[in-house]
């Protein structure tokens, strides 16, 4: 349990009957309390099949201040990918407030954990989505996912940290069907850099029949010129006499006799590592760049080899470490060195070279005090690049939401933005060229202020309590005046 679960376990919770609230699962693609996947005539699919379950709270509840929904289902037939809150769900009870989300998927012990607090307890008037789950499904079977209830399991909180039922819950059947197929084959081994004459363990218990059969038969052949090995079991232990790679072939068998193969490189002894550096760090078209991998080693061998990727589309393999090259056109070029030792263990490193200059970037802003609503001008024409155009202007704003801001990207120089709190903000400029060159970022903080306060608004209901004087008064003036000629005209009419 994460963040919720901590908190909670803190509270002292009791368990009241006066909620009469219930929990129920639905597919979140039918609304219906079960989900069959698939056809007996038709395959599994590699991956299995994936499909959403949403947890709804039923029935009236006042001040809810926090729930955990506690989901369990068979781990041989079900794996749980994803548990969450719908943030941006309109239906969401939460929705708008500040959310907590926590997930807490344990497969190996079949239970998945999804909770929200609410820091300003909220009324459910009727029914309300609290979480989601995602399951993948990779085996023939029926089977239940069900919530579990109780006050360390589902709840729901009251702001008096009163752990509430809920009354009921309900739970999910999930029916998978396939036809008859071959078994998926999968291994790992340990350890992960093993070496010459020492054992290593290769696990295929990851390989799997999705119709629901059996494993009959491991075959493995270890790629060293020993006699291929069969056995019935997952495991099996092997040492290679030398560093090398390996090709490591693994088929399993299934129990109506169908095989199915995979096959990984084991590297046995330790690969080396990559390096190298470059001058000059930016570089016109067509001057010499040097590349110096003499800082690549190798602690068990010798490097081979030197295989050099320029990223321009020109490739070589070469002994020497050092090596002279030069670009024929502009932009940001990933350059990929790969170095593979006397045992034909390899390892990459890949670095940027930069072809060309670079544009900097630069922004001013009007009004230069800005308060929360105003329409904000930025204007980013003084950018520039010294051999080329910009092509595109990414901004962020500073107000966006999210742990990743997503920027806004434009072509043209100008943008406004709208700020709809009084804060600082740090906006940032990045602008890239026409080569695709990026700028450094361009920062500045911009203060928003806030609006005019009470004593304007106050004013303005003076200007309109006046004017509603002045009309009554007009009104009755002219009522009165109306008045007047009729009365008089009555008595010389008789
Ligand atoms: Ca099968
Ligand atoms: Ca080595
Ligand atoms: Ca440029």
């Amino acid at each position: 349990m994460l963040a919720i679960g901590l908190t909670m376990s803190a509270l002292i919770g009791n368990i009241t009957a006066a909620l009469t609230g219930s929990l129920k699962i639905f597919n979140a693609a039918t609304g219906l309390n079960s989900v069959t996947l698939g056809n007996t005539t038709t395959l599994m699919p590699l991956g299995g099949y994936n499909f959403t379950v949403d947890v709804f709270l039923y029935g009236a509840i006042n001040n809810l201040a926090a729930y955990q929904a506690y989901v369990t289902f068979n781990n041989t037939i079900l794996t749980c990918t994803a548990a969450w809150i719908p943030e941006n769900n309109q239906s969401f009870v939460f929705y708008g407030q500040m959310i907590v989300p926590v997930s807490d998927i344990v497969n190996s012990e079949s239970y998945a954990l999804a909770g929200a607090v609410s820091f300003t307890p909220v009324n459910v008037a009727e029914s309300g989505l609290l979480c989601k789950f995602n399951f993948t499904a990779r085996r023939i079977g029926s089977t239940q996912i069900t919530l579990l209830k109780g006050p360390d399991t589902s709840f729901l909180l009251d702001p008096d940290n009163i752990r509430l039922g809920p009354s009921t819950v309900e739970g999910f059947t999930v029916t998978i069907l396939a036809s008859l197929s071959p078994p998926v084959a999968s291994f790992s081994f340990s350890p992960k850099a093993p070496t010459a004459n020492h054992t290593i363990t290769f696990d295929a218990s990851g390989s799997y029949d999705p119709d629901g059969g059996n494993i009959t038969n491991y075959r493995w052949d270890f790629d060293d010129g020993t006699p291929v090995t069969d056995v019935n079991v997952s495991t099996i232990t092997h040492s290679y006499t030398h560093n090398g790679l390996y090709s490591v072939n693994l088929t399993v068998t299934d129990d109506e006799g169908n095989m199915t193969s995979v096959v990984t490189d084991v590297p046995v002894g330790t690969a080396p590592v990559a390096a190298f550096t470059f001058t000059p760090t930016t570089v016109a078209i067509d001057q010499p760049v040097t590349f110096n991998a003499t800082g690549s080693s190798d602690v068990d061998g010798t490097i081979a080899s030197y295989g050099w990727n320029f990223g321009d589309g020109n490739t070589t393999t070469v002994t020497n470490p050092i090596i002279i090259h030069s670009y024929s056109s502009n932009g940001l070029k990933a350059v990929k060195l790969t170095v593979t030792d006397n045992d034909g263990l390899y390892n990459s490193i890949v670095k940027n070279v930069t072809v060309g200059t670079p544009p900097i970037a630069n922004f001013t802003y009007s009004p230069l005090e800005p308060k929360e609503d105003d329409v904000v001008t930025f204007d980013a024409s003084s950018s520039h690049d010294p051999d080329g155009n910009i092509t595109q202007y990414i901004w962020l704003f500073g107000d966006e939401i999210g742990i990743t801001p997503k920027p806004t990207t434009t072509n043209q120089s100008t943008i406004t933005h709208v700020y709809i709190a009084a804060d600082n903000y740090t906006v940032s400029l990045t602008v890239v060229d026409s080569d695709g060159l990026r700028s450094q970022p361009y920062t500045l903080v911009l203060e928003v202020f806030s609006k005019p306060t009470a004593g304007q608004g106050f004013d303005w209901m003076w200007y309109i309590v006046i004017a509603v004087i002045l009309i009554v008064v007009v009104i009755v003036a002219v009522i009165l005046l109306r008045r007047r000629p009729q009365k008089e005209a009555k008595p010389s009419e008789i």
